[in-house]
């Protein structure tokens, strides 16, 4: 019988594993690479730079809350590692948020330059949506992973909350405003990593409500926790820098609410997220304590 710590650990040892195959320098995709292989290796760098594997792991254990077997879910959680993985590249170069470290390594821009890594996200992103055209899920479940992910990630999701972002800088916003970016820029992708879990292991619709506001849910107790970790963090835990959000002169949850208060409403969402997990019966402890982990991580 797995822990939450064992479980944790095998989805993370067969995630790793299925990536290594997948993504091996000289057969991309299971193909001979004639690609251009600094490109190969920027990808390959942030892609096994370390992370937490939030996202897939979500993928996996929807998917076997739902069917009883995680694997089909092993592409869609690629996918969408790949386009977080695309989304931190892009993030950390200087005309975003000019971060040189990241996971506590130097950035993808600092280590090949801030032309492969244009491309090495640029490529991330075309992966991503390979991953799951060459998977073995039926056309209905492609389809319905491509049009979820697309949406997740695109200028109506993780790209807008991006924008949003950059045009927040030096501006007092109200909390309104800085839920509806987060949504965007982090809650989405977070929300599709649950869904697509479900659509791998063919979860009915009251499965996939339940999905749907569980994840949106910690996706956005995961970013006020985000905010509060850049004021209160420890850099060597975190990887990175603190105080980013004080120098680009953003509004935050810490900044209008102050830690305590951005912590009980983090608190708060993760219960209600919780709350709504008793549709999956005992079998969703493994959740209940992600979503605790989540709140009170270090990194
Ligand atoms: C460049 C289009 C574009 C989007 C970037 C996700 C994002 C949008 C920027 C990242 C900035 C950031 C720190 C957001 C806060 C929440 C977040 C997504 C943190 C990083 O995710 P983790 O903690 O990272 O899951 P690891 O390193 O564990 O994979």
């Amino acid at each position: 019988m797995d822990n939450y710590d064992s479980l944790y650990k095998r989805y993370l040892e067969e995630f790793n594993d299925f990536l290594q195959s997948k993504t091996d320098i000289k057969k991309f995709q299971g193909r001979d690479s004639d690609g251009f292989y600094s490109v190969m290796e920027a990808i390959t760098y942030s892609l096994t730079n370390g992370g937490k594997r939030i996202r897939p792991v979500l993928a996996l254990e929807f998917c076997r809350l739902c069917s009883g077997d995680h694997t089909p879910a092993l592409d869609l959680a690629l996918a969408i590692e790949m386009i977080h993985t695309y989304s931190l590249i892009h993030d950390d170069l200087p005309c975003m948020d000019d971060d040189d470290m990241r996971r506590g390594k130097p950035s993808n821009h600092i280590v090949y330059g801030y032309a492969n890594a244009l491309l090495a996200g640029d490529g991330l992103q075309a992966l991503a949506f390979e991953t799951i055209a060459r998977s073995p899920l039926g056309d209905d479940k492609k389809v319905a992973a491509v049009t979820l992910l697309s949406d997740a990630a695109g200028p109506c999701g993780m790209v807008a909350g991006q924008a949003m972002d950059l045009e927040n800088e030096n501006k007092y916003i109200g909390l309104d405003e800085i839920k509806a970016t987060d949504t965007l820029k982090t809650g989405k992708l977070i929300t599709a990593s649950a869904l697509m879990g479900c659509i791998a292991g063919g979860a009915d619709r009251e499965k996939f409500l339940a999905a749907e506001t569980f994840a949106k849910n910690i996706g956005l107790a995961f970013q006020i926790v985000d905010d509060v970790l850049d004021v209160t963090g420890d850099e060597s835990k975190l990887g990175k820098p603190v105080g980013s959000d004080e120098i680009s002169g953003k509004s935050t949850y810490v900044t209008i609410l102050g830690v305590e208060s951005a912590m009980k409403l983090a608190r708060d969402l993760t219960t209600e997220a919780v709350g709504v997990l008793n549709i999956f019966g005992d079998d969703a402890w493994f959740l209940e304590e992600l979503a605790s982990k989540l709140l009170y991580r270090e990194n």
